[in-house]
């Protein structure tokens, strides 16, 4: 069905029953959760560190990455749909629980009580969905500011949503160290949520000056705007659309929640808050370490799915272009898209917007969601400073090295196109696979891998760790 293939955490069907299950509270399926969770709870986990065995002996369903030089620990698990994590130290993880609304402190992965428990709705692709914390594991924990994205729409019956409040949520806290609490919450931006519940993005980025980026996607209006208006606007390069209202781009802030300067697109609020546009939905955003220029994933609809160098103002071109194809009124292929030809009109809010083509192009989706700059040589040379994806379909987390102008990907081969077609060998940017539904990668203050699995077929979502395989 549309809505199973456009939900970027709904490409595989096992994982869409599961989906369906925990979004219907089916009794059994939540019950084993949360007799899973409590028991892996009560065994604490405290020195856990299962190594993987990599090799032919594998099962195929036990996460595995390829590089035989490298091997997977278990960091934490037993967690209901995580969603991110941040560092406030080494071995010292904060954790975003999608649906519960809850934040874990995981110290030297023993699970903590709560640092706070948020309200979130968690209907399909809604929860608790993105973290950024101040301070970069240098500056002193008081000091630092800790921020949560989620959303909440208020039910005035059983599954119906109260329009009036209904949001995504971007909140700056303090961390009170002596009582291990988020306090003192400041809502710094309020984007919408309606028509969805898909496409909310939600995840975070800190830059250098530690302004904050936040990917927020279209809202699903292309499913649900049959029967609605409201939805369409200039964001979703729709010409004669509304104005901008937050929704299907990259929106750039300072901590308290003000445009920097006067804007990229425009001085109106929140068209000045705009780094990027014309996004269907984005899970994934990280600066270059190197170049200092931010880089997404984006997801496409039933083709499509991308990776994009975004320069400020950058037009990602949905809902008329997406990949490398231009879209008709269903938005399906209506062939290549020609950036020279003015059949496709997109918007450019007087020349400061700029379309430009994806870095990389996955033809049938696979779901990116994580994209992280590896700025670490703990895992080799071959990996300091490369881009890492995860994805929904098969737990691959992908691998690619940049040019040395670090505006474009290495590929060679059957990927030398920058498109992974139906028949394409992809195995020089497979790093590894089975990891779930990957909803985070970061690196430790211990120049670590961490791979966040959302859920994995049966199993409770948990954190993994890549560390050298030292024979
Ligand atoms: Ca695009
Ligand atoms: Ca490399
Ligand atoms: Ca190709």
């Amino acid at each position: 069905m549309d809505l199973q293939i456009r939900n970027p955490y709904i490409v595989d069907r096992k994982i869409h029953e599961m989906m369906i299950n925990l979004d219907r509270k089916n009794l059994t399926g939540t019950l084993a959760l949360i007799a899973t969770s409590i028991v892996f709870f009560l065994l604490g986990f405290s020195d856990d560190s299962i190594a993987y065995a990599v090799g032919p002996n594998v099962s195929s369903t036990n996460p595995v990455v390829s590089d035989p030089n490298l091997k997977i620990e278990s960091v934490a698990t037993g967690f209901d749909f995580p969603t991110g994590i941040a560092f406030l130290g080494n071995n010292d993880i904060l954790l975003l629980e999608k649906n519960t609304g809850i934040v874990y402190r995981i110290i030297d992965g023993n699970i903590t009580n709560p640092v706070i428990h948020l309200n979130v709705s968690s209907k399909d692709e809604r929860g608790l969905l993105g973290i950024a914390v101040t301070g970069n594991g240098e500056s002193k924990q008081d000091d630092r500011f800790v921020f949560l994205s989620y959303t909440y729409c208020p039910k005035v019956k059983a599954n119906v949503n109260n329009t009036q409040g209904c949001g995504n949520y971007v909140y700056r806290y303090k961390f009170d160290t002596e009582n291990s609490k988020l306090i003192e919450p400041q809502l710094i931006l309020t984007l919408p949520a309606l028509p969805g519940p898909s496409h909310n993005g939600g995840v975070l980025e800190l830059d250098k000056d530690e302004n904050l980026y936040v990917a927020i996607g279209d809202l699903q209006t292309t499913r649900f705007n049959k029967n609605q208006t409201g939805y369409d606007t200039k964001a979703q390069n729709i010409v004669n659309g509304t104005a901008p209202d937050g929704r299907a781009g990259i929106l750039r802030l300072t901590q308290d929640g003000k445009p920097i300067g006067n804007g990229l697109l425009g001085e109106e609020y929140p068209l000045n808050l705009y780094y990027a546009y014309g996004v269907k939905n984005s899970f994934g955003i990280d600066i270059d370490p190197i170049s200092g220029t931010l880089w997404d994933s984006e997801n496409g609809p039933q083709f499509g799915d991308e990776i994009n160098l975004v320069e400020p103002g950058f037009n990602s071109g949905w809902e008329k272009v997406q990949g490398i194809w231009k879209l008709n009124q269903t938005k399906s292929k209506n062939g290549m898209y020609d950036e020279t030809s003015d059949d496709v009109k997109l918007v450019d809010f007087d020349d400061n917007g700029k379309y430009s083509s994806p870095e990389f192009v996955w033809d049938k989706p696979v779901g990116p969601t994580a994209l992280l700059f590896f700025a670490s040589d703990k895992l080799g040379e071959d990996y300091e400073n490369d881009i890492f994806v995860g994805s929904v379909k098969k737990g691959v987390v992908y691998h690619f090295d940049l040019d040395n102008d670090r505006k474009s990907l290495s590929l060679t081969g059957d990927l030398s196109d920058l498109v992974l077609n139906r028949k394409d060998n992809a195995d020089q940017i497979i790093f590894g696979e089975n990891f779930g539904i990957i909803t985070d990668l970061q690196v430790g203050p211990d120049g670590y891998l961490y791979i966040v699995s959302g859920s994995r077929g049966t199993d409770a979502g948990a954190i993994y760790r890549i560390v050298p395989n030292l024979k």
